[in-house]
């Protein structure tokens, strides 16, 4: 029997969330093919950065006797140009396919719109738009990336009830083992994972994915003076790290770093500069885990796309291993608030998620 638009634009979503953390800096599109009795008789999603696109996975091995009566579900706006792939709309126009159905429009100035005009300059009947909410929200960090060539940033704090996230003796983790496994999921979905050197020298974090599907992640410290020490666990871990300082005397000690000289602003590295060197490097998604001052000044300058706040039931008190540092916002008019949150339960621990864009 056949079902709504939306129920198969969810489909085509769920397989395009199968390329989270594989496909970056490119987006994760799912299609799927339905028959004119509402059966889906082909899927496909982008797998891989450079690999073939949805359309053209969902649309292998058809005869075209059964494309001619078929709908194409994507949740992306077919693309029109010559990438590293050739176009989607020539090829969905040659096998003869009648109707599309498009979750969103492409933001990338390449397709923009073009890609639904040149199917429907061929004929083909176009509704654009299906779960649109959805999907303009899961596209922000592509849609961000393709128009500004900087990072989706995604702020992630876990801390006690009373705003610490450690405590003088720190050899046990604040969250409980769930919140660890999605931690290390929001790990693989990003592309680079970023700390300031402080965290560095308190915590000594391996900053790598110990839980579920692993990846080599790149790590980025803000190190504006060069302290890091030659024996961090961040370079024993797998995948490269880059160090971020205004200290020329900083050298390259170790096979998987890059040391990377930038201007100050402020008493801290230029972190407008670390963002479009992010951005050149093909970094989409950015995931920050503190400390407290880094937190703080990005927060400060409007630069995190999403919030991600875990609360664990402690209370620590002390002066100490605040989550968030600096200076302080000294009135509520300029402090940051979370206009929409989301709140749920992990484990024992409570998650806000917010948007802050
Ligand atoms: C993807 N996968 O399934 C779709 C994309 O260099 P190319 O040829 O891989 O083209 C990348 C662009 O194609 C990308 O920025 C996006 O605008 C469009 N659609 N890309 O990687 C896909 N449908
Ligand atoms: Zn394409």
């Amino acid at each position: 029997m056949k079902k709504s638009h939306e129920f198969y634009m969810n489909k085509a979503y769920q397989l395009a969330r199968r390329g989270l953390g594989l496909v970056s800096p490119n987006p994760c599109v799912g299609a799927i093919l339905v028959d004119k009795e509402g059966n889906i008789i082909s899927m496909g999603y982008h797998k891989y950065f450079g690999g073939p696109h949805a359309e053209v996975e969902a649309l292998r091995n058809l005869d075209k006797k059964i494309l001619k009566d078929a709908t194409l579900y994507v949740t992306l706006e077919p693309c029109c140009h010559y990438g590293k792939t050739p176009p989607c709309t020539e090829l969905i126009v040659s096998r003869g396919i009648r109707k599309v159905v498009v979750g969103v429009e492409d933001k990338n100035p390449l397709v923009m719109g073009k890609g639904v005009r040149r199917l429907r300059e061929a004929g083909i009947n176009v509704v654009v738009g299906v779960m649109q909410e959805k999907l303009e929200e899961f596209y922000k960090p592509f849609f961000k990336y393709i128009t500004l060539k900087q990072p989706y940033i995604t702020l992630k704090v876990a801390q006690s009830l009373d705003g610490k996230n450690s405590v003088k003796e720190g050899n046990k983790y604040l969250v409980s083992e769930e919140t660890l496994k999605y931690v290390h999921k929001l790990r693989f979905y990003s592309d680079a994972i970023m700390v300031g050197i402080n965290t560095v020298l308190k915590d000594n974090p391996r900053l790598d994915i110990r839980y579920g599907r692993k990846k080599p992640l790149l790590k980025v410290v803000l190190d504006t003076h060069g302290k890091i020490p030659i024996n961090s666990n961040i370079f024993m871990t797998n995948g490269n790290v880059i160090i971020y300082t205004t200290n020329i005397r900083k050298k390259k000690e170790h096979d998987n770093e890059e040391v990377v000289y930038i201007g100050k602003k402020g008493e801290y590295c230029n972190i407008q500069e670390v963002l479009c060197d992010l951005g050149k490097r093909g970094i989409q998604n950015l995931l920050v885990e503190g400390g407290g001052t880094l937190s703080y000044e990005l927060l400060k300058d409007k630069l995190v796309d999403k919030l991600i706040l875990i609360l664990s039931p402690y209370i620590i008190g002390g002066k100490n291993y605040l989550s968030f540092s600096g200076e302080g916002f000294t009135s509520l008019d300029k402090s940051i608030f979370l206009n929409n949150y989301f709140i749920k339960k992990i484990g024992r621990d409570i998650l806000i998620t917010a948007n802050l864009l």
